[in-house]
């Protein structure tokens, strides 16, 4: 068997260490991956959004598998913020990269908040639903108004 040297763990521990900033071949992909895992987001929220306002029918399941999907993907776009992938095809201010700790607090709060309407929508609570979408969209309006240009 091999001998695993120094030398290779310290490279794999850089690899796993930076492996969330350094998954992505070119800056575009980064703005491609993070518009990508937005836009499903989004979908998703929307879906339990118009449920929620009464402009689609309530619709138990679909609105539990909905906001788990838009859970899941709230995720995704943050670690493809990194240094460089403030430039192309993208609508981020300037402002992420220079306060990119408020930043990161504001992705924080959006998903605890979608978190919750994850919960709400897995409970099949209409009221609890209706609360979560307001909260939950609240932090993307705020986040936008900083973040985002028009
Ligand atoms: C949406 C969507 C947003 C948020 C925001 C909530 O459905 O596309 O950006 O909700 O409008 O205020």
């Amino acid at each position: 068997m091999k001998k695993i040297t120094p030398f290779a763990l310290a490279v794999t521990a850089l690899a796993i260490a930076t492996s969330a900033s350094a998954q992505f071949a070119k800056p575009d992909d980064a703005v491609r991956y993070r518009k990508s895992a937005l836009f499903v987001m989004q979908q998703n929220f929307s879906r339990v959004a118009a449920m929620a306002s009464g402009k689609a029918p309530f619709d138990a399941k679909s609105a539990a598998e909905s906001a788990a999907t838009a859970e899941f993907a709230g995720r995704l776009p943050w670690s493809a913020f990194g240094e460089g992938t403030d430039k192309g095809d993208t609508r981020a201010k300037p402002e992420i990269w220079k306060e990119h700790a408020k930043f990161q607090e504001y992705a924080d709060k959006m998903q605890a908040e979608m978190s919750k309407l994850a919960l709400a929508a897995k409970s099949g609570n209409l009221d609890a639903i209706k609360t979560a979408v307001t909260a939950t969209g609240g932090t993307c309006k705020t986040c936008h108004d900083a973040y985002r240009k028009e």
